[in-house]
């Protein structure tokens, strides 16, 4: 909804700013979705609806929530909609490109339906995920369906990188980490007099 909004402030000012929103399959359950991608595609507004179908909301399968095709949604209301293996980063920005140039042209709204995983739980409590989803499929996607390490055997297999590239990036960024962990360890605990600051309900 407040992606649209800013699409139709966009359109309106001329800018040729593009919105794009971000949300999971579980989100196709919201009615509001659908108000919003018929308005986006009578008045062509410059917006991009990503679906990351990371096939769990919270601890529920898509299965469960989910009936019929997902791209038949937007389609229904004749939005150009892509469907795209979201770990391969290339596939999403090229894809990610056209869209952008099509709500630049004034043709309005796109739908990117990118098909991806969550690693990680839902939250920090979610541990023990076994109940939902086996450990078999995580270490699938994590071994074979990475993001990052797709892209890194791209850039090698081109030349466009070197191991020794990567092994020094995940040297930096380790470093990087754990300098922020013992930084959060040693920082001072916040004064109390600061607990109902920000704090708005
Ligand atoms: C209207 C509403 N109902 C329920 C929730 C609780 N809730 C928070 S996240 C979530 C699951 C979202 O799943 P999905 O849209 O697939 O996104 P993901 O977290 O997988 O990216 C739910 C049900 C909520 N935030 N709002």
């Amino acid at each position: 909804g407040i992606a649209t909004g800013a699409a139709l402030s966009a359109q309106r000012r001329g800018s040729g700013q593009v919105a794009v929103c971000f949300f999971g399959e579980g989100a196709l359950g919201q009615g509001i979705l659908y108000e919003v991608m018929n308005i986006a595609a009578l008045w062509r507004l410059p917006v991009i609806y990503v679906c990351e179908n990371n096939l769990y909301s919270e601890y529920t399968s898509v299965r469960e929530t989910t009936a019929g095709s997902m791209r038949a949604r937007p389609e229904a209301f004749g939005i150009p909609t892509e469907e795209v293996d979201g770990q391969e980063v290339r596939a999403v920005l090229a894809a990610a490109a056209r869209a952008v140039a099509r709500a630049r042209a004034g043709e309005g709204p796109s739908f990117l339906l990118c098909h991806t995983y969550r690693f990680h739980g839902h939250h920090v409590g979610d541990v023990n995920r076994a109940y939902y989803r086996s450990k078999d499929e995580e270490e699938r996607w994590r071994t074979s369906r990475d993001p990052l390490r797709l892209l890194a055997g791209w850039l090698l297999e081109t030349g466009q990188a070197r191991a020794a590239d990567f092994e020094r990036l995940e040297a930096e960024i380790r470093a990087e980490v754990e300098a922020a962990e013992q930084s959060a360890l040693a920082a001072p605990f916040p004064d109390p007099s600061e607990v109902t600051l920000h704090v708005y309900a």
